[in-house]
């Protein structure tokens, strides 16, 4: 039994997120802690709101709350509506939990023990208008690399390229719209990368061969340019405290870590918050001299995270000279898209995570989703392209799979299935085909190549689907009943393994398709299909699930797309 340590990028806490961010994170994640733990694996899922920094002040400003209430209300709804998609996580944190003060606080004492921190006189914007420092993405502007005019402070989204608010042309307040900005003095905490540059570079070395060429490429990009020190505290009020054990380090009272120091460091401190609720063990997953050193750790991210966890958190944990687990395989995702143009929160472009489980199932978009997910390159939503796929995948080729042999042993098999007969040529040309593309998604699940696993298990659907078609029981029915005996039972069969090779990517369709043929097993399938196939016994009562996915019409395409926006509503 492996240990598999699963964490997908933490969620800012900035109101719910879109269906990008799922798709990108989250959910694939999600998908492969399934399948691995119906491998029979000892599998931790850790996620986390991201609480700190420029994002959560300002949403909660925005929302006339106090951040620390604003935090807590939008903890609770990320975690709802993250359930409610069947993200099973095994523990959704908080990164201002006092766990993860401890712990950030903790690098940074070892972290200057060890030399690696300084502390510099800086030069900050402020806003004489606003009366305060203007940190990230409290400052906006035009980006020096890209020229686009909305970049953030921290980092440009347009291109992609982290930022200092100083690099910005033109700038302006964020919170005001003032332009009235100087740039004054303040002391700050800085992480000395460049002398760690050697051994962020061997590391990666060791680490790159099992990454994919995204999560590569992004890597060596930002070693090849050069690592830059960098300021890990900020003039905030919200955040993790600058000190130690309740001392404030002295000349730094009143200032908070970075967003960005603090927030991987949850990943760690999420786990203990789940080993403090549940009386697990967070250090033996996550200190290799205390029993981490077999686990077997996986991030999940969007591309625009890379470099902070294939260079600033490794800083991190190989700086503080501490036998910290450290990624393994780092899974990065392109974007989603919305027709071709971005997701927009302001500009009601798009589908968010609450709106989207008001108008169907969370199965259809997991199935979408991931079937689509933005791997080898951006991916677009399109209504069109999301209709299509429900109504042929799961609908068609699964759905009245499923509804069809169901509804036939019950009109004509009192719906039991049925004794007698034995497996023929038909049978054996079925099983190898179900052998061989149980294998190709074993493969493609294990290698988190998502398209390819949905690929796949649409695949074993079909073979279902065309299997029936040629043993066709209803006609064998009037000549042979022993031949329409072994195609009811062997469809049936068919049914009962869809459940269990269909559970990570639509698990609560799966449970129902589960019932309906009784089946409870939930491991994944390691038996030849000859066995798989043969577990349904005859005599059993089975039953026709209500209808498993209705498929969607023109007029719910229109409606939506009148909703949620469409091609017609312009690119912000
Ligand atoms: N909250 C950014 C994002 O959601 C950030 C990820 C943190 S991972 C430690 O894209
Ligand atoms: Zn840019």
């Amino acid at each position: 039994m492996a240990r598999i340590l699963i964490t997908s990028a933490l969620p800012y806490i900035n109101g719910v997120k879109h269906l990008g961010n799922l798709a990108g994170s989250m959910l694939p994640a999600d998908v492969y802690a399934r399948f691995q733990r119906s491998r029979g694996n000892s599998v931790l899922y850790i996620c986390a709101t991201d609480e700190h920094g420029t994002p959560a002040e300002l949403a909660a400003a925005q929302a006339g709350q106090e951040v620390s209430a604003y935090c807590a209300e939008q903890h609770q709804i990320q975690h709802d509506i993250g359930r409610a998609f069947g993200l099973s996580w095994d523990w959704f944190g908080r990164s201002s939990s006092p766990q993860n003060r401890d712990l950030t606080q903790h690098f940074a004492h070892v972290l200057e023990q060890n030399g690696l921190i300084e502390e510099r006189l800086d030069q900050m914007i402020y806003s004489r208008t606003d009366g305060r420092f203007l940190p990230d993405r409290y400052v906006e502007g035009t980006c020096p690399h890209c020229a686009y005019q909305k970049a953030r402070g921290d980092q440009c989204d347009n291109c992609g390229n982290l930022l200092d608010p100083l690099d910005l042309i033109n700038p302006y307040s964020a919170i005001s719209g003032s332009r009235e900005l100087e740039v004054r003095d303040t002391r700050h905490l800085y992480l000395l990368q460049s002398r760690m540059q050697d051994r962020i570079r061997a590391w990666v070395d060791a680490k790159a061969p099992a990454w994919g060429p995204l999560t590569r490429s992004i890597a060596y990009k930002h070693l090849d340019e050069g690592l830059i020190d960098r300021g890990i505290t900020r003039d905030l009020a919200w955040g993790v405290p600058v000190a130690y054990q309740g001392v404030a380090r002295p000349g730094l009272e009143g200032k908070v870590f970075y967003v960005w120091f603090d927030a991987p460091i949850e990943y760690i401190a999420a786990t203990a918050e789940w080993a403090d609720a549940t009386g697990g063990n967070w250090r033996s997953w996550w200190r290799e001299d205390e029993g981490a050193l077999d686990v077997r750790y996986i991030e999940f991210m969007g591309k625009d995270n890379v470099a902070f966890h294939t260079v600033s958190f490794p800083a991190t944990l190989l700086g503080s000279g501490e036998p910290w687990k450290s990624v393994d395989t780092l899974k990065a995702f392109n974007w989603l898209n919305w027709y071709g143009g971005k997701f927009s929160t302001s500009g009601k472009r798009g589908v968010f995570m609450d709106a989207a489980l008001e108008i169907l199932p969370p199965d259809y978009w997991r199935w979408y989703l991931t079937a689509n997910a933005p791997e080898g390159s951006d991916s677009a939503f399109t209504w069109e392209q999301f209709a299509a796929t429900i109504n042929s995948d799961l609908a068609n080729v699964l759905g009245n799979f499923v509804n069809r042999i169901l509804k036939f042993t019950e009109s004509k098999f009192e719906g039991v299935v049925p004794a007698g007969g034995e497996a023929g040529p038909v049978e054996q040309a079925l099983y190898a085909r179900v052998d061989e593309t149980l294998a190709a998604l074993t493969a493609s699940l294990e290698a988190m190549e998502f398209r390819k696993a949905a690929q796949d298990v649409r695949q074993l659907w079909v073979i279902g689907n065309e299997y029936l078609q040629e043993a066709a029981p209803w006609t064998a029915i009037k000549t042979d009943a022993d031949r329409a005996a072994v195609g009811v039972r062997t469809a049936l069969n068919l049914v009962a393994l869809y459940a269990r090779v269909s559970a990570p990517f639509i698990p609560f369709a799966a449970e129902t398709i589960a019932e309906a043929v009784g089946e409870t097993e939930t491991a994944w399938p390691s038996q030849p299909a000859a066995v798989e196939l043969a577990r349904v016994p005859a005599g059993l009562k089975v039953q026709a699930p209500e209808v498993l996915f209705r498929k969607i019409d023109d007029d719910q395409i229109s409606e939506w797309t009148a909703r949620f926006g469409g091609a017609e509503s312009e690119a912000v």
